[in-house]
């Protein structure tokens, strides 16, 4: 959580200062998400992530190396520079892509999902998505396909509340996510994001009943996103009034899993000081390795250039 929080802070100052191009979507607030989710991804499994991917990639396994080299359009990126932040894959840790299509990524998965079980695997593909995908009609086709051919697609839907600038209570006729899986023959359960040892456990939950030839299941993660909607030089306005900003401020992942390691003695607070700090280092490093790398050569890439 804390790599992911740093990576994201470091990438909304980047495009603030002009370092890099192009749009991020920080993940900073749902972290807790990924992290849970991503606590029961073994090798081998598959995962699909949507524009703000940064968290899910971290929780894949992909470098930040790769992922900030990645930002920067260099040619050390797991793209080679070609993907930018809404398009990062690294196909050897199972990260399938990042889109920048809102729900593009759900029929991926379960497509992915067809061929491993036509290939007889145990294995699990993950489908995060927001809650702003909903208004994609592929999703409901997604769950659809799945739940009758039984496919080992775990979707995890991050609950915000609120796509770009369309609260959710608007937009949808049910009250949760979770009801549309239901809909679909779906089980699901609907777990508070900033508790990572609660989307943990439902994650394993999930995982085992998938992996043991269940059919698809779906976890509702509500979380808070606190950052903008995504960096952009000029800044977007925000729709959420400054107390709910606030609230959600208070429910911050790492702050509620630091305290809880601090009162049950797992960790002491100087311990906790150190893992931040190697995260930052972690991530200075990848902006380093960023920037000394080349950009990439792009008739070696295409013929015609990138686009
Ligand atoms: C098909 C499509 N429509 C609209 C957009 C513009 N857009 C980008 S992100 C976003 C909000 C998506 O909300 P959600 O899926 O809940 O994710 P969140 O941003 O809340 O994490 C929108 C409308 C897009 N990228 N793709």
């Amino acid at each position: 959580m804390l790599l992911m929080r740093r990576f994201d802070e470091a990438a909304l100052s980047l495009v603030q200062s002009g370092r890099i191009r192009g749009t991020v979507h920080p993940y900073i607030g749902q972290e807790g998400c990924a992290a849970g989710v991503g606590a029961v991804f073994e090798p081998g499994d598959l995962m699909v992530s949507n524009h703000r991917g940064h968290g899910h990639c971290i929780a894949a396994g992909v470098e930040v190396d790769r992922m900030m080299a990645e930002l920067f359009g260099r040619a050390g990126g797991s793209c080679h520079g070609m993907g930018g932040s809404m398009h990062i894959a690294d196909f050897e840790r199972g990260m399938l892509g990042a889109n920048g299509i809102v729900g593009a990524g759900v029929p991926h998965a379960v497509g992915a999902a067809l061929s491993l079980a036509l290939d007889g695997h145990d294995r699990v593909v993950i489908a995060f998505f927001g809650d702003g995908a909903t208004g994609q009609g592929v999703v409901f086709e997604s769950m659809n396909l799945a739940a009758l051919w039984s496919l080992p697609v775990l979707f995890v839907c991050e609950t915000n509340g609120i796509a770009s600038a369309s609260a959710l209570t608007e937009v949808l006729a049910v009250e949760t996510v979770a009801e549309i899986a239901a809909a679909h023959g779906i089980a699901s359960e609907r777990v508070e994001g900033a508790d990572v040892v609660e989307v943990r456990a439902s994650a394993q939950r999930a995982a085992d009943a998938i992996r043991s030839g269940g059919a698809p299941r779906l976890i509702e993660c509500v979380v808070d996103r606190w950052g903008p909607h995504a960096s952009r030089l000029a800044a977007m306005p925000d729709h959420r009034s400054a107390e709910d900003l606030a609230a959600a401020r208070r429910r911050d992942p790492i702050a509620r899993l630091r305290e809880a390691l601090i009162a049950d003695g797992t960790l002491a607070s100087p311990a906790c000081d150190e893992l931040d700090r190697e995260a930052r280092e972690a991530v200075e490093g990848a902006i380093a390795f960023a920037e000394m790398s080349p950009y990439p050569e792009l008739a070696k890439t295409s013929g015609r250039g990138p686009w």
